[in-house]
């Protein structure tokens, strides 16, 4: 029988459908449906286990999983409050889900830098993350744990600062809170256990990094297409950001113009194409890549 590689995913929150999406770019097909907690890929041996986020380190750490994506910030904090070392480390970045855990706390409070914080309140889900940082910084303060709506600690009379995760920032600002330093930053993680995997498992998740990474990168990347008068094409090759050398293909009827075409590993702003026009680039396309494998 073939083994099958199991995942750990969390099945429902800010990271589920980013994590399946990813999955499917690289060619999984499967469907969530209901309460399940597994779900079977069609058309490769692996199984997704659909659970909470905070669970995904010590499934992958105690065999339950052979591999998970899970938040930085779980996988840390997870670590940090785990009685015995947590087998589970980080196998790739991913990309998605970027966000900071921050100090925050209103002008009212007093407090605007972490020196401030000596015998405070300190609301927060992070005991592990908040706690290593008070004690890297030598600062005697109360952790007060919550299991969430920490924004609302300060008004409430039951902490004077925060200790949150953020992503645009709209929450703090909705409750009148300013960040005022960032204590880790936090992305989408690939997590594996130390253990060794079978010689098929292994093959089969190296296969699956690999379209990870083209994903990935080609995210990043664009193909652009322009044209171009032949005496600017190495001002406009230089503009191109980590492009390799252009395709240049003659242009039907002109004596003086040239269509350029090159694949930029970077995003291309619309500044670029500004600059791009100024020197004489005509008729620009940047269109996305689907796939790349190099
Ligand atoms: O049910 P389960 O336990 O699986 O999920 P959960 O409720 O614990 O987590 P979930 O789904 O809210 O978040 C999953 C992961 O998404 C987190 O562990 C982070 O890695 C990542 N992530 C990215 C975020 C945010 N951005 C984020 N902004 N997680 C939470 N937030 C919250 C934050 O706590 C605050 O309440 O959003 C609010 C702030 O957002 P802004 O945009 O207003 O700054
Ligand atoms: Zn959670």
């Amino acid at each position: 029988m073939t083994e099958r590689l199991r995942i750990a995913l969390q099945k429902k929150g800010r990271l589920a459908d980013d994590s399946f999406a990813l999955l499917k770019k690289c060619g999984l097909r499967f469907a969530i449906r209901g309460d399940g907690l597994l779900a079977r890929v069609k058309n490769m041996p692996i199984d997704l286990l659909l659970v909470r986020d905070d669970d995904i380190p010590s499934f992958v750490a105690n065999d339950a999983s052979d591999i998970g994506i899970v938040g930085e910030n779980v996988l840390v904090e997870e670590q940090l409050v785990a009685k015995d070392k947590l087998d589970a480390e980080i196998t790739m970045r991913l990309g998605f889900s970027r966000c900071k855990l921050c100090l925050a706390a209103s002008e009212s409070s007093g407090i605007m830098k972490f020196g401030d914080l000596e015998g405070t309140r300190i609301a927060t889900t992070y005991p592990g993350v908040l706690g290593r940082f008070l004690k890297d910084q030598n600062i005697d303060a109360k952790l007060v744990e919550m299991k969430g709506a920490v924004e609302l600690a300060p008004s409430i009379g039951i902490a004077e600062s925060i200790c949150d995760l953020v992503s645009s920032g709209a929450t703090l600002e909705a409750n009148g809170l300013t960040a005022f330093e960032t204590i880790l930053e936090s992305e989408a993680v690939l997590v594996q256990s130390g253990r060794k995997l079978s010689p098929e498992k292994q093959a089969l998740l190296d296969k699956l990094m690999r379209r990870i990474d083209g994903v990935i990168k080609s995210a990043e990347t664009k193909y652009i297409m322009l044209n171009a008068p032949k005496d600017k094409v190495e001002a406009i090759t230089a503009l191109l950001p980590g492009s390799d050398a252009p395709t240049i293909i003659p242009l039907a009827g002109s004596d003086n113009l040239v269509a350029l075409q090159a694949v930029c590993t970077e995003n291309i702003f619309w500044e670029t194409l500004e600059d791009l026009k100024a020197l004489g680039a005509r008729a620009i396309l940047v269109l996305p890549i689907e796939k790349m494998m190099s």
